[in-house]
């Protein structure tokens, strides 16, 4: 394709709003556009960068047996009234009424329609399982949408859903899915985990699992074992206890006698720690939390932040917010920055690293004043333990004791056992072998498609532009014709590119009217595997291959063979 031709606008500058470099460099490559907050307009190299990936996400579905399908966005309403979940979702799900005034959602997922269809046609065991799919646009009112594709208002979803009769073919699919997502982010180039995940608002019994890009912008917060492959979300993680330094010692040499130490403003973990010049993991910090039954106190030790989705679990409780601070003078008669355990009158929650302490420092419930010498299980005796700490590198491996990096994501695939959630609200059954009727097990499959794009965009690209990997670069080969006014040039490119693209090589011709200098910049943002340069050598007949290894000039006889070496090779699609 000839780039004189092409709508692909880059930028010299780029808004300063845009904070992930994936955003920054789609804008500033001529990729995207924005239309709206979280709307964006893919322009033609953006376009074909996606449906490269759509077909290998396509072919590696059919790999597995799943049938494709195309369902509507406009969703009835009703169907979300019969599953329950009109009232669970707010402000999210785009809602809208038709001409006659009925109601329909704009469908963010399509748990509800994919039953609803099922239940229709299907109602033997001979028919199962069966898996549907769909690359579909959907729709969710993002309160912040943001980094650009990452986090979209509207954005394009591979939504798969299995239905099966039992649990071992449930597992069966569920196990497919899971080996499919491999491939497919193999094949795009991905640098990701799959993470044991918290299964959410989703709801289904069975679990589930993340798939995780590796990047500096990812929102989310992985542990991961180096060595034995454990992996969760930071929510869901969970940790041995870290061996608290030298345990076995009192701080202060001191008999372990509880005794009150004056410390006058001292209330932050830091302050308390410069000031008695001990370690943050030998204090006792006490956070006072509002809850559904009233204010609790949790107990981590001073080096740990709480893990608010653990608490809610341990103390069964939706409502959870740190307690203001007329409540913490009111329960501990001191002002924050002075409560602890001793003598507290309220539900006390300790994480297990606490009651491992032999002796610790906390607040004495008076302004001032500390305690030290404090003996968990004898100075108090806390009503639950329960780890609600946030797991950190560096802890130990739940499963091998292996210290655990903690990385940050970004979420690209998710998969689902959804049991019989939505079959049984929308009475999706079939008659078993046995004549009895009952609801079919489900599994639901998702890999956010244009989020996986800016992921892999976060992945292969620098400050210059991107670097794609070969099997989804929007075109194989650029070739710049520095000055297209150069008759010799200008041949030796055009028998160059005829010759590229007769052996099937996508092939991009910079033939525009700009300087190098400028041809080379947008050739730098746009990142195509390879570089193909028709200058002043053209004279005598040679074309210029620009690859990491630097430069080299080849005839046009042995291009075809120099080109074949290059983007058949695994350097040529720079992995950065
Ligand atoms: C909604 C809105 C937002 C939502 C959902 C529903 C996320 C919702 C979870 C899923 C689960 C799986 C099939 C493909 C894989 C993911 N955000 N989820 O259900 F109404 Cl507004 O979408 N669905």
């Amino acid at each position: 394709m000839r780039q004189s031709e092409w709508l692909i606008p880059t930028l010299k500058e780029v808004p300063a709003d845009a904070e992930a470099s994936s955003h920054r460099l789609l804008l500033k490559a001529g990729y995207i556009r924005q239309l709206a907050a979280g709307i964006y307009t893919y322009l033609p190299l953006g376009r074909r960068v996606l449906r490269k990936m759509e077909s290998i996400v396509r072919e590696e579905m059919d790999a597995t047996g799943a049938q494709e399908l195309l369902m509507p966005s406009l969703q009835p309403m009703e169907l979300w009234e019969e599953s329950g979940r009109a009232s669970a979702y707010g402000p999210e799900l785009i809602r809208l009424t038709d001409r006659n005034g009925r109601g329909f959602a704009l469908g963010p997922t399509h748990e509800e329609v994919v039953t609803a269809l099922v239940r229709q046609d299907l109602s033997s065991y001979k028919s199962l399982p069966i898996t549907l799919y769909q690359i579909q646009t959907k729709f969710r009112d993002e309160r912040r949408p943001r980094f650009g594709l990452l986090r979209c208002r509207e954005f394009l979803m591979k939504d798969a859903y299995s239905f099966h009769a039992d649990e071992q073919s449930l597992d069966r699919s569920y196990r497919s899915m899971r080996q499919a997502y491999e491939r497919i982010f193999r094949r795009v180039g991905l640098e990701f985990v799959s993470v044991e995940a918290d299964s959410g608002a989703i709801g289904g019994e069975g679990g589930s699992h993340e798939y995780m890009a590796l990047a500096a912008s990812g929102e989310d917060t992985l542990l991961v074992c180096p060595s034995c492959g454990y992996g969760a979300n930071v929510e869901a993680a969970t940790s041995g206890p870290a061996m608290n330094a030298d345990c076995e010692t009192t701080i202060t040499g001191e008999e372990l006698v509880l005794r009150k130490v004056h410390t006058p403003e001292i209330r932050t973990i830091s302050e308390l720690c410069d000031f008695l010049s001990i370690a943050a993991d030998r204090i006792i910090k006490t956070l006072l939390y509002s809850t559904d039954t009233g204010v609790v106190a949790v107990l981590l030790c001073g080096d740990r932040e709480a893990n608010e989705i653990k608490l809610r679990k341990l103390l069964g409780t939706e409502h959870l917010e740190l307690a203001d601070a007329a409540t913490v003078e009111r329960v501990t008669g001191a002002p924050s920055g002075f409560a602890g355990p001793v003598g507290l009158s309220v539900h006390v929650l300790a994480d297990p690293e606490v009651m491992a302490l032999k002796e610790a420092l906390t607040g004495a419930n008076e302004p001032d004043w500390h305690y030290a010498g404090v003996v968990p299980g004898r100075d108090f005796i806390p009503d639950q333990v329960g780890e609600c700490r946030n797991a950190e590198a560096g802890d130990a491996c739940p499963h091998c004791g292996t210290a655990l990096s903690a990385w940050q994501g970004i979420e690209v695939g998710h998969v689902f056992k959804l049991g019989t959630k939505y079959s049984s609200k929308l009475d999706a059954s079939f008659t078993g072998a046995d004549g009895a009727r009952r609801p079919m097990l489900m599994g639901c499959y998702g890999i956010g498609v244009s989020r996986l794009l800016a992921a892999v965009a976060e992945q292969h690209s620098d400050a210059s532009g991107f670097h794609w990997p070969t099997e989804i670069a929007p075109f194989h080969i650029h070739l710049l014709l520095l000055s297209p006014r150069d008759e010799r040039q200008r041949e030796l490119a055009e028998e160059a590119y005829a010759a590229l693209t007769k052996a099937g090589y996508e092939v991009l011709l910079d033939d525009r009217e700009e300087r190098p200098g400028s041809k080379f910049h947008d050739a730098d943002l746009i990142g195509l595997p390879l570089r193909l340069i028709v200058g002043k050598a053209a004279g005598d007949g040679w074309i210029e291959v620009a690859d990491r290894g630097g430069k080299r000039l080849v005839a046009m006889a042995s291009l075809l063979e120099e080109v074949d070496a290059q983007l058949r090779s695994p350097s040529a699609s720079r992995q950065t």
